[in-house]
C-alpha cells in the first residue's frame, strides 16, 4: 500500500500551503489505497535520520509504495496515475500533452507565483512590493498563454481531468489573493471548476482534521 508522507504539525502560516495536498489529491482522485504519514516538522521530523533516508531534499511529499519511493510533487503525480491508470491517457499523444502540462506548471507557471506566494507571507523582506509588482507582471505572460490554451477546452491537457490539471489549480492557489488571475475569465472558471471536485474537498478535509484546524482555516 502506498504511504503519503505529508505536513502534521508545522507552523501556523504553513497550514494548507505544502505541496503535499497535491499527492493526497490525486490519491483521492484516484480511489488507490493509502495511509498518511503525518510528519511532526517542529519537532525536526524531516531533517531525521529516518526521513532522510527517503527525501533527499528533506521535503514533502514522498510516498513510498511497499518500497518503492517516489519525490518531487510531479513524478509522485505522474506515478500515481499510471498506477491508477486514471488522471492520464493510455495513447503515447496524450500522455505527452499530460506530461508537457505537468512541466508548463511546474517549471514555468509555479515560479513566479510561489515568489508572490513567499512575499504575500512575510517571507521577503525589503523591497518585496516592487518585486512583487515585477512578479505579478511576469506571471502575466504565463497566464495570457493559460488563458488562450483554455479557449474552448474543460481542462488544459486533454478533454478530461488529469494530473495535469492537478498540478496547475495547486500552483495557481498558492497565490489566495485571487486578484491576479480576475484579468482571465477562462482561467478563473478553470481554476474555481477545479476546486470544486469531490476529491479536492476531501483532500481539505481530512488536510484540516490532520493539522488540527477548520476546513475554513485553509481554504
Ligand atoms: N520541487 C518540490 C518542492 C517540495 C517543497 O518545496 N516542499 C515543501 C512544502 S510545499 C517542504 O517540504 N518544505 C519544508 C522544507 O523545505 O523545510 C516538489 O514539487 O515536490
Amino acid at each position: 500500500m502506498i504511504t503519503l508522507y505529508a505536513f502534521g504539525r508545522v507552523h501556523p502560516g504553513m497550514i494548507g500551503k505544502g505541496r503535499d495536498l497535491r499527492a493526497q489529491w490525486a490519491l483521492e482522485e484516484t480511489g488507490l489505497p493509502y495511509r498518511v504519514h503525518a510528519l511532526d516538522y517542529l519537532a525536526g521530523e524531516l531533517v531525521g535520520p529516518a526521513y532522510s533516508r527517503l527525501s533527499y531534499f528533506h521535503q514533502v511529499p514522498v510516498i513510498d509504495d511497499d518500497g518503492f519511493i517516489v519525490g518531487e510533487s510531479g513524478a509522485v503525480l505522474l506515478y500515481i496515475a499510471e498506477k491508477a491508470g486514471k488522471l492520464i491517457p493510455a495513447d503515447f499523444t496524450g500522455r505527452t500533452q499530460v506530461v508537457q502540462w505537468c512541466f508548463a506548471a511546474l517549471a514555468t507557471v509555479e515560479r513566479p507565483l510561489f515568489e508572490i506566494q513567499m512575499i504575500d507571507l512575510g517571507f521577503r523582506g525589503e523591497g518585496a512590493g516592487e518585486r512583487r509588482a515585477a512578479l505579478v507582471k511576469e506571471a502575466g505572460r504565463w497566464l495570457d498563454g493559460l488563458e488562450r490554451r483554455l479557449d474552448g477546452r474543460e481542462w488544459i491537457a486533454c478533454e478530461a481531468f488529469t494530473v495535469a490539471d492537478i498540478l496547475l489549480a495547486t500552483v495557481l492557489r498558492q497565490v489566495r489573493n485571487t486578484d491576479f488571475i480576475e484579468p482571465y475569465p477562462r482561467l478563473k472558471a478553470y481554476y474555481a471548476r477545479a476546486l470544486a471536485r469531490p476529491a479536492w474537498q476531501r483532500t481539505l478535509s481530512l488536510c484540516a482534521e490532520r493539522q488540527g484546524v477548520t476546513v475554513a482555516d485553509i481554504r
